[in-house]
C-alpha cells in the first residue's frame, strides 16, 4: 500500500468507528424512552406500560405528564438494578432549573410537566418488575407498567 492509501484506509476506518464518550457507560449514545402519564376513559396509565431495557446501556426516560393532576414515577425494586447519572428538570423556556444527581427511587411530575431521568441499568431481571405511581389510588386505576432488564 502507498502512503495516500494507508491514510484513506485508516480515515476509512476512523469513520465506521462509533464515538464514545471515553468509555463513560453512562453518556455513550443515550437512547430516548418516552414515558407518558395520564388518564383516559379506561382509568390512568403509564403508555407504553411495557419497558425492556438493556445493561450498560444508557437511557432517558422522559417522564411526560399529560395530565391536569400530578403524577409520580416509582421504579421500585427497579432501583437496585440501575445506576442513575442524573434526573434533570427544566422550565418552559428549556433553561435548567435544576440537575439531581445520586439514588433516586421516585419522581413526581407536576400537571403538564416534564422531568428527564438519566439511567444505565447495571442488573439483569429473571421476571418482569413492576414500575408505578404511587400517588393514592392511581396504581388501583392502572398506572403500572412492567420491566425487563436483558
Ligand atoms: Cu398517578
Amino acid at each position: 500500500m502507498n502512503p495516500q492509501t494507508i491514510a484513506c484506509t485508516v480515515l476509512a476506518f476512523a469513520l465506521a468507528t462509533p464515538v464514545y464518550a471515553e468509555g463513560d457507560l453512562s453518556r455513550a449514545n443515550v437512547i430516548d424512552v418516552v414515558i407518558e402519564m395520564g388518564t383516559n376513559d379506561d382509568g390512568m396509565y403509564l403508555k407504553p406500560d411495557n419497558y425492556e431495557f438493556v445493561t450498560g446501556q444508557a437511557y432517558k426516560l422522559i417522564l411526560i405528564n399529560v395530565d391536569e393532576i400530578k403524577h409520580e414515577l416509582s421504579l421500585n425494586e427497579m432501583v437496585e438494578r440501575i445506576f442513575t447519572r442524573k434526573i434533570e428538570i427544566a422550565d418552559e423556556k428549556g433553561e435548567l432549573v435544576a440537575e439531581i444527581k445520586g439514588n433516586v427511587r421516585e419522581v413526581e411530575v407536576g400537571a403538564g410537566k416534564t422531568v428527564e431521568w438519566f439511567i444505565v441499568p447495571v442488573q439483569t431481571t429473571d421476571e418482569p418488575i413492576e414500575i408505578t405511581c404511587e400517588i393514592p389510588g392511581h396504581l388501583e386505576a392502572g398506572m403500572r407498567a412492567s420491566v425487563m432488564i436483558k
